[in-house]
């Protein structure tokens, strides 16, 4: 089938639930939950699945959530009601604001896919997985006691703290087009984890208007958590080249600094061209060589998804990196099976579409190589502190 084998003493899992994919931001709302659907329909029309442990994710229990949400938050949450359109109650927790909208069966999403995340994270911590994938997770601007663009429940934070529970030293990466600040906030005081996120920023406009070089961590020096957080900020139409030879740089120097003993990396797909929202010209082959990196690294590895607003492109991103995580990428046929469940929506100028052919006009790229030397530079002084 498509010369997909189960890598022999390495061991993956997939976390999902189609109940997720069910619900429903709201017409106009960027967030498409459905996005799973053709994603997971192209990972199984390879045939990937079954090189892999498939589990349905559970919902997460309160006690779980509120490992790090407040129980005030979770109960408003559980509770909350779907407003009238015109209705203009103060937004407590910024619940119902256009972002973070109530909708039918919204403590359900959340409860199902922090479980995943949860649960993915378990397996690491009992060596039953090398990598353990959840697609529906990585939300990571969710706060303790707020949501925030798109995000409720913080799926990353509570997946690294069962992670701390055996590893001494989790590194985060967030390729995102956004800055992941809910995570980096969680574990802004400690040195047990380091945060990296590489993300869009222009100052103040592009959401959440945080991540600049400077954001290095705590400004006291007593503080443990002081220079643990990475920030690589960007201008729009950084292209492939650029991007991977900046992931691998700085990566690479965080996990010589650091030794991390479990990585998490969230791969929000809108940081690819065309996407929705996004403004980078990065495409599946250069994304996925992120993954491929952190892979290379043979460190416990968590793989959650994120943001992406072009649901053909965002399918296309993580069934590659599901291929990269179980190591068949090289052999898979890059035209999409025929028999593969919605293919009319992956057809765009051709009559064969392919897994890593992605449209988008392509955006003028404004970050010159003189920048991102001395943003690389910046980030080796910064890591100069990290005591080894
Ligand atoms: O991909 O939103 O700019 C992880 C993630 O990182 C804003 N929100 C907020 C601040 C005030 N505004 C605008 C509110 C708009 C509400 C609805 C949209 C609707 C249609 C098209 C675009 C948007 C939108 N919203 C674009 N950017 C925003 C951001 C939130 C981005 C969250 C990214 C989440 C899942
Ligand atoms: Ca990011
Ligand atoms: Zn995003």
């Amino acid at each position: 089938m498509n010369g997909i084998v189960r890598p022999k003493g390495y061991n993956v899992s997939w976390h999902s639930n189609p109940d997720i994919e069910k619900h429903h931001f709201g017409h106009a709302h960027p967030m498409k939950p459905w996005r799973l659907t053709l994603a997971k329909g192209l990972i199984m029309s390879y045939g990937m699945h079954t090189a892999m442990d498939t589990y349905v994710s559970r919902m997460a229990t309160r006690e779980e959530l509120e490992d790090f949400h407040s129980a005030e938050y979770m109960e408003y949450l559980k509770t909350a009601k779907v407003a009238l359109p015109d209705d203009d109650n103060p937004k407590e927790f910024n619940l119902g604001s256009s972002d973070c909208p109530i909708f039918e069966g919204l403590f359900n999403y959340c409860s199902m896919y922090a479980g995943a995340s949860i649960d993915a994270a378990r397996k690491l911590c009992n060596e039953e997985a090398d990598i353990a994938i959840n697609w529906s997770g990585g939300l990571h601007h969710a706060k303790k006691a707020e949501s925030s663009g798109f995000c409720y429940v913080n799926d990353i934070v509570l997946a690294i703290l069962q992670l701390l529970r055996k590893h001494p030293r989790v590194l985060y990466i967030d390729i995102d087009v956004h800055h992941g600040d809910g995570v980096e906030e969680a574990f802004w005081s400690t040195d047990r984890v380091m945060t990296l996120s590489i993300h869009k920023y222009d100052g103040y406009q592009f959401f959440p208007g945080t991540g600049d070089l400077d954001r290095t961590g705590p400004d006291s020096e007593e503080n443990p958590g002081a220079h643990h957080a990475i920030n690589v900020p960007l201008a729009d139409g950084i292209d492939d080249e650029q991007y991977v030879w900046l992931f691998k740089t700085i990566v690479g120097m965080c996990v010589d600094r650091f030794r991390p003993t479990a990585i998490v990396l969230q791969c929000g797909a809108d940081s690819l061209a065309g996407d929705r929202l996004g403004r980078f010209n990065v495409q599946v082959q250069g994304h996925g060589a992120c993954v491929a990196y952190c892979k290379s690294l043979n460190i416990p590895l968590l793989l959650v998804g994120g943001g992406g607003y072009t649901p053909r492109n965002v399918a296309r991103a993580w069934a590659h990196e599901t291929s990269i995580a179980i190591g068949c990428d090289a052999n898979l046929n890059p035209i999409i099976p025929a028999h593969t469940p919605y293919r009319s929506h992956f057809r765009h100028d051709t009559i064969f579409p392919t897994l890593d052919q992605i449209l988008g006009e392509p955006r003028p790229n404004k970050n010159p190589d003189k920048k991102i030397r001395e943003i690389v530079a910046s980030i080796t002084e910064q890591l100069r502190f990290v005591n080894m």
